[in-house]
């Protein structure tokens, strides 16, 4: 192939290599006035607030509208990135189309433009209709897309020369002494790097000024926490002295979490405020400083995921501070026919708990404000989340929670519900072996083989280990200060066989019911069966 030869006839004034340029910096231009519709929607939030944002607002309903498999996917697949993901990914999508809209853009005909304005209506939509949103969330992106489409235009009009001012064969232009389209061209520079500098410093100042002045983060710190009137009293026995079993108490950092945020809501203890109302008799509301001045009280209790499965790591044990919801129920009058709360996050997020759960006094069931002696963190719901023992927290640990809608299941339904699992869900007898790891190789001898069991407001009276086809045998078990958090149990095996051994385990309950080795999803209501480990003695 000789590419010296013109193998193709010109274009008027152009050869393709440069035809191919003028469409990369088309798409370009595109691409950069995209970056700059949201750098400046990204700065609008600084008056609107952070859930304005049209990517987030998008990325909202992208997770919301999600079908379960998808979301199963997503997690499987990303883990814990499932959101950085997604977020890449609308990222590449949005980089696509607007590359596509600056290609298309024309003077007479602004096709790229009206790319702009039909996205730019979809993030209005997804921003007005969050909870809570007014129509002032709709700013961000209006502003945004106005100036994007401002900007798409004077970009590709900097690239026309070429198109619309040589009509003859030849390219006059190139032989004038100054080229008029290189001095455009400089032009086009010059106005990409100003685009590209103001949407990075737009979105920068927007997300640090909307993070921190408008902050929970400084709310967070400043928080003195009030003493318990009833203190969590944790036995020394209840963490046992075996090298790599579960912490009795997780610690803030490594407590799992599980939430359908895109972004952790960020809500400053000023701005939050409880609303408890439906079948009442009177309506409550509540201030995070009228909260701190209740008698609050500390309890130690284990949550756990629904999509936990066998052996899973979905769960954690916390002391909590706060104050029971069955004295705020009290207070609004609950009606008799009422049988569930509709609990509300910031961010829309619902959960479904049984009334019963939460007005038992046997149950205490609490708003908490403080997770492990310190303000809750932000990703675990402050300023503000509920904590109900023996439910999975998809029915009654709501973060952020901002209300409380006293109603009936046969009325209400909430966030998971749709989405195919269980209204009620009480959490499942489970035992899980900490120690030895999966596949841990390990010298004959005595092992010791430990790990966790909860059955959460009832309590784990027996764990019994067995190895391969053995019996089962009964494991020594760890002190707890109550039943609504995980037991630690130990159970020490002298192996002596070399090879391939499986461990089981296996707890019973304190109403001795023995835990199922029939298999079971998380999907609807929780996994059930026994968890194994295969060891190697060599
Ligand atoms: N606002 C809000 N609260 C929520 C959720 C959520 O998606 N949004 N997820 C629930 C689920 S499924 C669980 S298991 C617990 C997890 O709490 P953690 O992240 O503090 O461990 O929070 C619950 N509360
Ligand atoms: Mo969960």
């Amino acid at each position: 192939m000789n590419t010296n030869d013109e193998p193709t006839p010109p274009a008027p004034g152009q050869t393709r290599g440069a035809k191919l340029r003028r469409l990369g910096l088309k798409a370009l231009a595109g691409v950069l006035s995209a970056g700059l519709a949201l750098g400046i929607a990204e700065l609008i939030t600084v008056l609107t607030g952070a859930r304005t944002s049209p990517v987030l607002a998008i990325g909202s309903v992208v997770v919301d509208s999600a079908p379960k498999g998808v979301k199963d996917f997503a997690i499987a697949t990303f883990g814990i990135y499932d959101k950085i993901a997604l977020l890449v990914g609308m990222g590449l999508a949005i980089a696509a189309l607007s590359a596509i809209a600056g290609v298309l853009e024309r003077r007479s005909r602004p096709y790229g433009s009206a790319i702009f304005v039909v996205f730019g209506a979809l993030g209005v939509i997804a921003a007005v209709t969050r909870v809570g949103a007014g129509v002032s969330a709709a700013l961000p992106t209006v502003i945004g897309v106005a100036i994007g489409i401002v900007a798409l235009r004077l970009l590709t009009g900097a690239l026309r020369p070429a198109e619309e001012t040589s009509n003859g064969p030849g390219g006059t232009a190139e032989s004038l002494p100054v080229n008029p389209r290189s001095v455009r061209r400089r032009g086009f520079v010059q106005l990409s790097v100003g685009t590209a500098l103001i949407a990075v410093v737009s979105a920068t100042i927007g997300r640090l000024v909307t993070a921190t002045v408008r902050g929970a983060q400084a709310s967070r710190e400043a928080i003195r926490l009030p003493r318990p009137g009833r203190r969590a009293t944790i036995p020394d026995g209840a963490q046992l002295e075996v090298d790599g079993v579960s912490d009795y108490v997780t610690g803030n950092a490594d407590f799992y979490r599980i939430d359908t945020a895109l972004q952790v809501p960020q809500i400053s203890t000023d701005d939050w405020s409880l609303r408890i109302h439906g079948m009442v008799d009177k309506e409550v509301e509540l201030s995070f400083d009228q909260l701190l001045k209740k008698p609050l009280i500390e309890r130690v209790i284990t949550l756990s995921c629904v999509s936990n499965e066998v052996g899973g790591t979905l769960a954690g044990n916390a002391v909590w501070l706060g104050y029971p919801i069955r004295l705020l129920l009290e207070e609004a009058g609950v009606s008799r026919d009422a049988d569930m709360v509709l609990s509300s996050s910031q961010d829309g997020y619902t959960a479904g708990t049984p009334l019963e759960a939460l007005t038992d006094p046997g149950r205490d069931s609490i708003l908490a404000v403080a997770m492990n002696g310190e303000p809750l963190p932000l990703e675990h719901g402050f300023p503000v989340r509920m904590v109900v023992p023996g439910l999975y927290g998809y029915v009654s640990a709501t973060k952020w929670v901002v209300d409380l809608e006293v109603t009936r299941f046969d009325q209400k339904q909430a966030y998971w519900t749709p989405r195919g699992y269980a209204e009620r869900a009480p959490i499942k007898l489970a035992s899980r072996i900490d120690v030895p790891k999966s596949f841990a190789k390990i010298g004959p001898g005595k092992i010791a083989v430990a790990g966790v069991a909860w059955a959460q407001h009832t309590g784990i009276s027996k764990v019994e280990v067995r190895i391969d086809e053995g019996s089962w045998q009964e494991a020594t078990l760890a002190e707890v200060p109550g039943p609504d958090t995980w037991r630690q149990w130990r159970y020490e095996w002298t192996a002596r066989d070399k090879g391939n051994h499986y461990i089981y385990v296996r707890a019973t309950d304190a109403d001795g019911n023995l835990q199922t080795d029939k298999r079971a999803d998380p999907l609807p209501d929780g996994a059930t069966g026994l968890h194994n480990r295969m060891v190697r003695v060599e």
